[in-house]
């Protein structure tokens, strides 16, 4: 369906590796995203978001680009990716593609060439600095582990990675690298594309190469000096002022930037991802720890989000989960028992879907798909995580408690195959799967879900319909409600008279109302039948009413 203004689209995410194989490789493909494009049209959604599926060696699953312009030959090729985008279109899906643009693979052409010597033409692509064996230039650290600096040996200079070793970062300071990349994004928007997700786009302007004092030294290349410079260029030289939506990943980003980032008069980008909610369960920053989760911390962190974003004019992206997340209904819901894990699966749904921005879903989380409780290291496949096992085994801690952290916080728990019947291998493959399944597909399958009306994905499929007819839903303000509250998640959408109340309970126990505010109105979405006078466990709902 064609909606009228791009802020009532919703996205849903396919990660190809994990969706739909038809050769029998073990690994999803393009051809295996067209053969399931109808189940994507049955959901409702707007936009397919394809994580990146150009020509690359896959240490980071695609993450590691060798070739813009080719299609991964695992993936299949540019025909079928012609075909996808005709299928998708005539079914009213657009598609938007992954732009990794702040490093590229260095099995890229243009860092083979910058390897071969300083004066290379393609040396000035990336980011190099002098420096001896065992002293890098700064004490910067890589996302992954480790320092951000790799040592050549033949030039006996350091190139920087913030991520892995073979992610080269790309030197944006040379008008070369700016031109070619946005040469580049115009071919694909010449050849069909509706849309760019533009990886760690924040990252793009690195600051003071000099520091060497502070610690992992993100405030150097966050938000970095010339970054808003770049993205204006880029938005004028190619997608600006056309039919393109575009969302940019933050990392570690501040809403003061992200309204800069969004604010359609700056002529960046039309919408932002940022991560600062889904790290309410990293106590003290540290991710690689087993620990619950911060539920004040958590409606905090929304609605100073909800709140900031819309007084200043900038839009969000709003999600739970996407590849590098684990799975919501584990993480924030149950998964303990399956009444639990539908239950708060679809109060996860109701509760972010109410908030202002554009909502995205990622692959299976519309059937409460959850993290597969991997028990041996030889399961993970993820660079990070076989990187954290290594460094938190190093540091003494023991293999059962690195398993569990893992299976807690692990990449990999949102990459395991997408679960499509109660078959073999869920219907993903003929194959061996390139990583195992989740155990529990012949209850959580797609097959199953649509043969029954009160599944999870029924609840996706209403609340992307409210979000295409229901105006407060795109344009209401936000008003935070109970923030202390240590159950409910409560808040009011307000637009012209009307007012739209979201309530959720996060707990596995009967609640009564709140007393001191009004919760009233039509239900327009809620995962119980009816409404008693207390809210059951994980019950949560849409109200709206006129004033
Ligand atoms: O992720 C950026 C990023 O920094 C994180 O989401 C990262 O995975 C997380 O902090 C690890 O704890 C993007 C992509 O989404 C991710 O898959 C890539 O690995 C990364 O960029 C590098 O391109």
């Amino acid at each position: 369906m064609a909606v009228s203004d791009w802020r009532k689209s919703v996205v849903y995410q396919i990660y190809p590796k994990s969706f739909n194989d038809t050769t029998g490789s073990g690994m999803g493909d393009i051809r295996g995203i067209i053969e399931k494009l109808d189940y994507v049209q049955a959901l409702g959604v707007d936009f397919i978001w394809l994580t990146p599926i150009y020509e690359s060696p896959m240490h980071d699953n695609g993450y590691d680009i060798s070739d813009y312009y080719k299609i991964n030959e695992r993936f299949g090729n540019i025909d079928d990716f012609k075909t996808l985008i005709q299928e998708a279109h005539q079914r009213g899906i657009k598609v938007m593609l992954d732009i990794v643009i702040n490093h590229t693979s260095t099995s890229h052409e243009w860092f083979v060439e910058a390897q071969k010597s300083k004066d290379n033409p393609y040396r000035d692509y990336y980011i190099w600095r002098d420096g001896d064996y065992d002293s890098p230039p700064t004490n910067w650290e890589s996302k992954f582990g480790g320092n951000a600096w790799q040592y050549d040996d033949d030039s006996n200079q350091y190139y920087l990675r913030l991520f892995d070793v073979t992610q080269a970062d790309l030197n944006w300071e040379n008008d070369a690298v700016r031109r070619e990349l946005y040469e580049m994004i115009n071919y694909w928007i010449d050849f069909g594309v509706d849309g760019f997700r533009f990886d760690v786009i924040n990252l793009i302007s690195k600051g003071d190469f000099e520091n060497t004092v502070h610690g992992p030294g993100k405030e150097f290349y966050t938000d970095g000096p010339k970054v808003h410079d770049y993205i204006h260029e880029m938005n004028r030289s190619t997608f600006g002022g056309k039919d393109i939506m575009t969302v940019g990943e933050m990392s570690s980003t501040t809403i003061d930037h992200c309204i800069k980032y969004t604010k359609p008069e700056r002529q960046e980008l039309s919408s932002v991802f940022n991560f600062h909610h889904l790290k309410v369960d990293y106590p003290n920053g540290e991710k690689w720890t087993s620990s619950p989760y911060d539920f004040i911390e958590l409606k905090r962190i929304l609605m100073e989000w909800q709140e900031g974003m819309d007084q200043g004019g900038g839009w969000n992206a709003i999600f739970w989960c996407n590849h590098d997340q684990p799975r919501v209904v584990s993480r924030f819901g149950s998964d303990r028992t399956d009444e639990e894990r539908v239950l708060s699966a679809k109060m996860l749904a109701i509760s972010l879907h109410g908030l202002k921005g554009t909502p995205y879903i990622y692959q299976g989380e519309e059937l409460g798909m959850t993290n597969p409780k991997f028990s041996r290291i030889d399961q993970y496949k993820d660079v990070e995580s076989l990187n954290a096992y290594e460094s938190l085994r190093a540091k003494g801690t023991a293999s059962d408690a690195v398993l569990k952290i893992l299976s807690e916080k692990s990449r990999d728990n949102s990459r395991t195959p997408m679960q499509w019947d109660n078959s073999k291998n869920a219907g993903f493959t003929d194959g061996e799967p390139w990583i195992d399944l989740a155990p529990d597909t012949s209850v959580v399958n797609a097959e199953a879900a649509l043969k029954d009306e009160e599944s999870v994905f029924y609840t996706y499929k209403k609340l992307i319909e409210l979000r295409h007819e229901t105006d407060i839903l795109t344009y209401g303000s936000v008003e935070p409600l109970l923030m202390n509250d240590q159950n409910l998640f409560v808040y009011k959408r307000i637009l012209d008279g009307e007012v739209l109340t979201a309530v959720a309970n996060y707990s596995n126990k009967s609640v009564p109302y709140p007393e001191n505010i009004s919760i009233d109105g039509s239900v327009l979405i809620s995962n119980y039948d009816d409404t008693v006078d207390v809210l059951r466990p994980f019950e949560a709902k849409l109200l709206h009413r006129t004033e």
